[in-house]
This record gives structure tokens, sequence and C-alpha cells, in this order.
């Protein structure tokens, strides 16, 4: 089975830019190598292109470069089902308004397939927004209100198979805005905030999200925002936010969503080179990717949990 490179570089989605040199970075640090060293086939597909697209006048004013992003999300919902043909795509990002296009697309694959989609979010913020809920008017934290069906994306793409709120697992929530909380709190979406990650540990949240996709028969999408992890150990990201994972329990994750066999589509997203420290953060995310797909120290029984 493959594994396919897709380059996702999207900057559209916030008002820094620099995200666009994210797929590049990524290679420069090795990816293509990490994987292939773990005996996997490995196809890099280049990066993906977009065009801008009209925007409806009833899109909200303040939204920031719309027809971009819905030019990203129509691209990338197409390149995602291709990819998901062939094999396991690792997105790499680029920022993270490109999850709007690749969930869906995910989804729409595992549709054909009579599967259920399941979306783990590993991310400080939980990215539910609509055009209209949204303040700052940045797209990039809109992403799983888009993929779960809510209204209010006018001129994007239909999301013909929205993903079920209590199909969506959060790990690692720190910064929900106001709106998105009063929202979620009234789903069964799986909120796990860093208190939760801080009292319970971060394994036992996520063994028991895995348990429920192996039971459901699930297609698991994986989306891992930099800013997931603390800013001391990654601090190429736009939205800093203090308290974060460690390396550590960023990389249990990962192995454990290897162990589980779930994961059929992976997102890197918000890395920003032009705020890194030598390639540090881009490295990080390369070996937290290696670890999602089969790197290991030792070899170990399984049935930990
Ligand atoms: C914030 C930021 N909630 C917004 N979202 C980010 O602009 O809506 N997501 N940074 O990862
Ligand atoms: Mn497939
Ligand atoms: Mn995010
Ligand atoms: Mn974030």
């Amino acid at each position: 089975n493959s594994c396919i490179l897709v380059g996702a570089p999207v900057d559209s989605g916030k008002k820094r830019a620099g995200c666009l040199m994210g797929p590049d970075a990524y290679r420069v640090a090795g990816l293509t190598t990490a994987l292939e060293d773990l005996g996997l086939d490995v196809q890099d597909w280049g990066n993906v292109a977009a065009e801008p697209a009209d925007v409806p006048a009833s899109l909200p004013q303040h939204i920031f470069e719309p027809a971009l992003t819905i030019g990203w999300t129509t691209a990338l919902i197409d390149a995602t089902e291709r990819a998901m043909a062939e094999g396991l795509p690792v997105f790499l990002g680029g920022d993270h308004s490109l999850s709007l296009g690749t969930v869906v697309g995910a989804a729409n694959h595992a549709a054909k397939t009579n599967r259920p989609q399941f979306v783990l979010w590993l991310d400080a913020h939980t990215d539910f927004h609509t055009p209209q809920t949204t303040a700052s008017g940045n797209l990039h934290g809109t992403p799983l209100g888009y993929a779960s069906g809510r209204e209010g994306f006018d001129g994007f793409p239909e999301v013909r198979n929205p993903v079920p709120f209590g199909n969506i697992c959060f790990l690692g929530l720190r910064s929900v805005d106001p709106d998105e909380r009063l929202f979620l709190q009234d789903t069964d979406a799986l909120c796990h905030d860093m208190r939760t990650i801080d009292e319970k540990g971060i394994a036992r949240p996520l063994a028991a999200f895995l348990d429920d996709v192996a039971r459901a028969g699930g297609a698991l999408h994986v989306s891992l925002d930099v800013d997931f992890l603390d800013p001391t150990y990654a601090p190429a990201v736009g939205t800093t936010v203090p308290g974060g994972a460690t390396i550590r329990e960023a990389h249990l994750v990962m192995e454990m969503i290897c162990d589980s066999g779930l994961m059929t589509s992976l997102d890197l997203v918000e890395l920003n080179p032009h705020l890194d420290e030598r390639g540090r953060t881009a490295q990080v995310m390369v070996d937290l990717a290696a670890s999602a797909l089969g790197r290991r120290v030792f070899d170990r029984p399984t049935g930990v949990f």
C-alpha cells in the first residue's frame, strides 16, 4: 500500500503569510526518506494548484480571501478522492483551511466504500466556526464547521457526506471561541481539552475513541495542527498557545494511531517555515508523521491498555 504525499501550499486561510512554504519545508526535512526507511512505498504527487473562484455576495464581507480558499477547497476535494483511491494520502500544508477540502474529500471516499468517516482533530483550537460566527474572518478556523455540514458556506462546494458530530474527537484544546463552545457543548463531539489530558493522560481518551472507530468499521482522518504541540517544541506557527502537548504525548498519540491500523488519511497543517528555527518545527512534524506510519523504538506486545 502506498503513502502519497500531496502538497497543499494553502496560505489564504489567515492573514499572516508563510504556510505556502510548508510542503517544501517537509520535503527538505526528509519526509520521503523517513517514510521509505519504514519500508513504505512513497509517491510524491507534488503540489496541488488552485484557481480563485467566484464569491457570492451572500458570504459575509469580513471573510479573508474567500475566492482563493473556495478554489483550494474544490481542488483539494478532487485531489483527496483521487489520492485515497491509490493509497494513504499525507497532506503537506498549508494552513488549516486546506482541511475544508481534505476532510470532505475523505468523507466522500468513505461513503463510496460504505464506511463511516471519523476525524481526530489534534489542535489547540476546535476550528468549528461558520462564515457567520468567525470573528477573525480567517477560514482556517472553519474546516470542521464546513465538513460537519453547518450552514452558511455560500459559494463552497456542497458537502454531500457531512461528518456526524459524534464521529469527531478533539485532543489538546485550549483556545475555543465562545460561539464554538456554545455550539459544541450541545453536540456529542468528543472535546478533550488540556485539563482532561493533565488529569487522565492522553492515552485513555484516545484509546476510547479508537475503539469507537474500530467498532464502527470507520475510516479515520487525522488532522495534526502544529499548535497541538506546546510552542516550546513547535514554535513555527502563527497562533501559538501555551500549555500544549509535549513531544512524548504527541508521539504516543501517533504510535497508538499506527497500532490501531485505522488511519486512512493525514493532514500536517499550519507549519509556517518563516517563523521556524532552522527547520526545527518541520523536523518535529516529520518525526510525528513517521511515528503515525510505523516508526518504533522497539516493537511491543499488543493490548497495553
Ligand atoms: C481562531 C483561530 N479560533 C479563529 N483558529 C486557529 O480565528 O477562528 N485554528 N488558529 O487552528
Ligand atoms: Mn483506499
Ligand atoms: Mn487548526
Ligand atoms: Mn490551531
